[in-house]
């Protein structure tokens, strides 16, 4: 069987292609490791297309590398190249595999689980499923899909019990294949490989480019798993919370904020007292440089424009590359249009370890219908503790991270452990921030508790709710002005081991989702 782990679709036009050689570009693609060539012309005219065709021909064979023919039956016949790929506009399967062959390979594009099933029944060789991302290469596309749409076709080709290969198509690149590969991973069936246009022909070296890719889809993105070191014994779990805390003291990471107006304050005192240490820059310019100090981010929409979003892009890309840990909360999700469509678009964007927001937030990354949330303040709920902590963790196996729903019960996952926590006190629901400077809690505690993230989110989050608790019992708390600086003093106290025995407040309970 053909090998579809790195799948190069070649494109002529000037904007990708730009003034090199069509041939030596692809020669020095398969140089790098390129797996699997499809020559895609649509613009040419057949006797061009016949000529160039040959001539790659002649290259592919000398890698023992297969040579397709997008659309056109006649010219992979013309030049006995090793099949074709055909979209769902063009010849059927059943006609093409008739006047191809049995041999041949006949690639057929799905963007729907009717149409990979389909072509799965039909006898297609593999599936090209697509689009992953929107893509300048080819705008035509019928519908962006994104690793969920991916994972749902992979999940019903598993179901019937085809073990058809499969490869993804659009926008993938060396800064995104590892996450799409892994995020788009059903229980049963994976991809077997990525298409890619733009990452290679469109490269000043497309050699280099070749072999990263080729390396890139060929290792695990082993800084992804969300539970590389599961524990699932939660008095076990909670035993390890002190630890956790004092690694953090220790370490005093940094916790890269990028938060918004309101909080930026509380959020720096909050990530102080609980032993980290906070840099408040909404700069994506210097996020290469504090990735590289080896701690976390924390990404926070609160106060979203779009130049904010491509700064946000910029630092999620530059934590991405080297796995640093990185926090989404999309405060307000579910209040606007732009705010819904940035949700996306930092999907799309990169990778969250973890996602945390109240119940409408979640609601809205989770994007199946429309959630008109109120302003970013929780509302009320619609739903009881059971259904959401299906919702959470249904997102969390969706996007193969940790979700964290707030509320009087904040709900955790990881898609396979899910848990009920329900500390905290009241006056966390009168002040600003309590959601936000959560969100730098965890994503701190992300920085040093890297083998279980789930453990990690769990331990964040009861140092902080417990804090509350203690606080608020505080005789000179009186309301909600009073309650901030012992709330600060408590985190504070919990952290340098001045408050023990806090722990024993812990109210977790596993939730059986089955
Ligand atoms: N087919 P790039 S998207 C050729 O969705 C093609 O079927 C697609 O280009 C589909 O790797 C696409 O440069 C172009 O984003 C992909």
């Amino acid at each position: 069987m053909a090998d579809y782990s790195l799948y190069l679709v070649t494109d002529s036009t000037p904007t990708i292609l730009g003034d090199k050689d069509l041939a030596h570009v692809v020669e020095e693609a398969l140089k790098g490791g390129v797996t699997i060539v499809q020559y895609r012309d649509k613009k040419i005219e057949t006797a061009d297309l016949v000529r160039i065709a040959k001539k790659l021909h002649v290259i592919t064979r000398k890698y023992s590398v297969p040579l397709l023919i997008n659309d056109r039956i006649d010219v992979a016949l013309a030049v006995q190249a090793e099949g074709v790929h055909i979209g769902q506009e063009d010849m059927d399967l059943t006609t093409a595999r008739k006047l191809l062959g049995s041999e041949a390979i006949i690639g057929v594009t799905a963007s729907s689980t009717s149409e990979a099933l389909n072509a799965a029944d039909g006898g297609a060789s593999y599936i090209g499923i697509g689009t992953v991302y929107a893509t300048p290469t080819k705008t035509d596309t019928k519908s962006i899909i994104g690793t969920a749409g991916v994972r749902n076709i992979l999940q019903a080709l598993a179901g019937a019990r085809y073990s058809i290969p499969t490869v993804a198509i659009g926008s993938l690149n060396l800064s995104n294949v590892q996450r799409v590969l892994y995020q788009s991973a059903s229980p049963h069936k994976s991809l077997s490989g990525v298409a890619v246009v733009s990452a290679i022909m469109a490269s000043a070296d497309p050699r280099a480019a070749a072999s990263e890719l080729r390396q890139a889809v060929s290792s695990a993105p082993t800084t992804l798993s969300p539970n590389a070191l599961k524990n699932t014994d939660l008095e076990n779990i909670l035993k390890q919370v002190p630890g956790i805390i004092r690694r953090l003291t220790e370490a005093s990471p940094l916790c890269h904020n990028m938060t918004n107006l309101v909080v930026q304050n509380f959020a720096a005192n909050v990530a102080i007292c609980i032993g980290a240490s906070p840099i408040m820059s909404n700069n994506g310019q210097e996020a290469k440089d504090l990735a590289k100090l080896g701690d976390a981010l924390v990404i926070n929409m609160g106060t979203v424009t779009p130049e904010g979003l491509a700064n946000y892009i910029q630092a999620i890309n530059a934590y991405n590359e080297i796995g640093g840990p990185v926090l989404f909360d999309p405060v307000g999700g579910g209040a606007t249009g732009p705010r819904r469509n940035a949700i996306k678009t930092l999907l799309s964007a990169g990778y969250f370890d973890v996602i945390k927001g109240n119940e409408n937030e979640i609601l809205a990354v989770l994007g199946e219908g429309l959630v008109q949330q109120k302003g970013v303040d929780s509302s009320g709920s619609t739903s009881n503790t059971a259904a959401k902590a299906k919702t959470v963790q249904r997102l969390a196996q969706r996007e193969r991270n940790v979700v964290l729903m707030t509320g009087e019960t904040d709900l955790l996952s990881d898609g396979d452990r899910t848990y009920a926590i329900q500390n905290g006190d009241l006056l966390l629901g009168s002040i600003t921030g309590s959601g936000c400077t959560l969100g730098t809690t965890i994503a701190s505690f992300l920085a040093v508790e890297r083998g279980d993230k789930l453990l990690a989110a769990l331990a964040a989050i009861l140092m902080f709710e417990i804090a509350a608790e203690l606080a608020s019992q505080r005789p000179e708390v009186r309301g909600p002005g009073t309650f901030v600086p012992a709330f600060l003093d408590k985190l504070y106290a919990i952290a340098k081991e001045e408050t023990t025995g806090w722990l024993s407040k812990a109210k977790v309970k596993e939730i059986d989702t089955s």
